[in-house]
């Protein structure tokens, strides 16, 4: 059976990428394609535990070693038993966070060198990079706005604004880079015009896969 493909959403907080995702998978389906729609960190009973920890307030001072390291421990769980399997029975995966995330959190935000991540990227995942990436894109203070009507701010959530802007900037640097894989989307706009973007960029994809 032909592998999936494998599509990850990123962006800041709040952003709109949960909203979106439905409206992929909805999308997707009605294309024929056989979906998994999943999460980082989390999509995994262990993963969703090691979440948790990550985005509870028990360990609010975590070192940035330990942070890293639980993200790809989540990482290498969620690979282990919903990707790389959904991947290999030709499913495609939809999953709201990946590598990036880390890219942008950790290495743009906390100053993590990207090296590092790199060496981890490397073990945990092998060869397996997302087939398509998009990055939605929006000023730090509407996300967070966004993201404040919501509820309580989790671990993340409770940075400074700067931070923020370093996740931003690093995004923004890693999609420019490389143009073939990665599509930045707008999301500072009206739901319905950010979704007919997006339909847009699957539908392109879906004429070239
Ligand atoms: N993290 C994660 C790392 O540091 N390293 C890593 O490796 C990984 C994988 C995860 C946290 O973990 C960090 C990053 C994160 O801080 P999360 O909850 O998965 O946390 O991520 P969040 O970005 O916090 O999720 P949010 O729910 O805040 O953002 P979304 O999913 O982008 O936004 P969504 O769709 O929930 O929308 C938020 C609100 O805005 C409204 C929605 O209705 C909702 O109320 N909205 C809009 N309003 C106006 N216009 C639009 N276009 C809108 N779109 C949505």
């Amino acid at each position: 059976m032909a592998s999936g493909c494998f599509i990850t959403v990123e962006g800041g907080e709040g952003a709109g990428k949960t909203t979106q995702l439905e409206f992929m998978r909805e999308y997707l389906e009605q294309a024929g394609c056989r979906m998994t729609l999943t999460r980082e960190p989390g999509g995994t009973p262990l993963g969703e535990e090691i979440r948790a920890l990550l985005l509870g307030h028990r360990h609010d001072s975590m070192a940035l070693a330990t942070e890293t390291l639980l993200m790809f421990a989540a990482r290498a769980e969620h690979l282990a038993r919903v990707i790389r399997p959904a991947l290999a029975a030709g499913r495609w995966v939809l999953c709201d966070r990946f590598t990036d995330a880390t890219y942008a959190y950790q290495g743009g935000g906390r100053g993590l060198s990207p090296g590092r991540i790199a060496i981890l990227e490397d073990w945990v995942q092998g060869g397996l990079r997302p087939d398509l990436t998009l990055v939605f894109d929006l000023p730090v203070a509407v996300g967070l706005e966004r993201a404040g009507q919501r509820g309580a701010a989790d671990r993340f959530e409770r940075e400074e604004m700067a931070f923020f802007e370093r996740v931003r900037a690093a995004y923004l640097d890693r999609a420019r880079r490389n143009p073939d894989r990665y599509r930045i989307v707008d999301a500072d706009r009206p739901i319905e015009r950010v979704r007919a973007e997006v339909e847009a960029i699957l539908a392109a994809w879906l004429e070239c896969y």
